[in-house]
């Protein structure tokens, strides 16, 4: 590969007679803008313990009430992209979210697409386009884009959960952005109820083109059974994992990130292949070592870490008497859409 001519190279007043114009030569920042073979990324492999982040998010608790917060959040920002950017990687955005007993965080709607994994506590909902949904510990609940979405908390003790969005992404793109609203009235009925056994879903599917999101809802105890349960009939499977995904479409449950769960089974390491996108694990439940470029973490319950794109991934199951459960998020739907998506083994 030969090698271009620098900026250097060039006479300082041709470069400012250029940029007097909005004019830059391309040849300076070609490398940059398109290396060899492999992206630069900015995407570090980072640990965010729950151990040290959650009486941290408790004392916000104390110092900033739910009115002027709107919501109680300690984002989990990766270094590599600067702390200010509130970025996990290129397109997934990390916070853990505080309410505390009797707290309300109003409605609103935004175009980013948000998923919240609950980490601990009980007693709180988010109401979601008129849904009532509980929040139990390992439970996935979806709020996406431009879907009025209110929380509150009729419990006794603080509820904490895991916030992913793609609002990297949308802000880069310049699409971000939010409407407040009145509290909602909630419909009767559950929307995870009418979906809840495999291969059965209403008839009026056929008609209900209009509604992308039909279940909000994805009760931890129903995941957890379908991995024992495939775990149990595929003991030579080495990688047990369900997709969440639309029960009318069997598609990614959102436009940009991908949502998993996946099961390790005791003492079992786990060789996840190079791929394109970025991605995220949480411990929903057990004790998991995760390592990637050459970092190593130990991840205990509720842990959180994040990993660049372009990284084979190696998770080792901690317990070697039960399975530990982890919550993955990453990249691949937008990989796929952009197609960029690649397996490099
Ligand atoms: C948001 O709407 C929530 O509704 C949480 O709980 C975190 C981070 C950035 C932008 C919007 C929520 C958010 C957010």
């Amino acid at each position: 590969m030969n090698d271009l001519g620098r900026l250097e190279d060039l006479p300082k007043d041709y470069i400012e007679n250029l940029r007097q114009l909005n004019l830059v030569p391309l040849w300076p920042s070609l490398r940059g803008v398109l290396p060899p073979k492999v992206p630069t990324r900015q995407t570090q492999p980072t640990h965010w313990a729950f151990k040290t982040l959650k009486p941290l998010l408790l004392k916000a608790g104390e110092l900033t009430p739910i009115e002027k917060a709107e919501r109680r959040v300690l984002v989990m920002a990766n270094p590599g992209h600067g702390l200010d950017k509130m970025q996990a990687s290129s397109a997934i955005y990390l916070g853990m979210q505080l309410l505390l007993p009797g707290e309300w965080a109003p409605s609103h709607r935004h175009t980013p697409n948000a998923v919240r994994m609950i980490v601990e506590g009980e007693g709180a909902y988010t109401t979601v386009d008129g849904q009532k949904c509980p929040m139990s510990r390992g439970d996935l609940i979806l709020t996406p884009t431009g879907l009025w979405h209110e929380h509150g908390h009729d419990g006794t003790d603080p509820v904490i959960w895991l916030d992913v969005l793609d609002l990297p992404l949308m802000y880069y793109m310049e699409v971000s952005y939010h409407i407040n609203g009145d509290r909602q009235d909630v419909l009767p009925g559950q929307g995870d109820r009418q979906y809840a056994r495999a291969g059965l879903v209403p008839t009026q599917m056929f008609e209900r083109a209009s509604h992308p999101y039909p279940m909000l809802r994805y009760p931890w105890v129903e995941a957890k059974a379908a991995l024992l349960s495939i775990a149990q009939d595929k003991p030579a499977l080495e990688q047990v994992q369900v997709a969440y995904v639309n029960p009318e479409t069997g598609r990614d449950v959102e436009n940009v990130l991908g949502f998993y769960a996946l099961m390790l089974r005791p003492g079992q390491t786990l060789r996840l292949p190079a791929r394109s996108p970025a991605q995220v694990f949480h411990v929903i439940e057990g004790g998991v070592q995760a390592s990637v470029s050459g970092k190593t973490f130990e991840l205990a319950e509720a842990d959180t870490c994040c990993a660049p794109g372009y990284e084979a991934v190696t998770l080792k199951n901690l317990r070697t008497d039960q399975p530990s459960f982890v919550f993955v998020a990453d990249e691949s739907p937008l990989h796929r859409k952009l197609g960029v998506y690649e397996n490099r083994g």
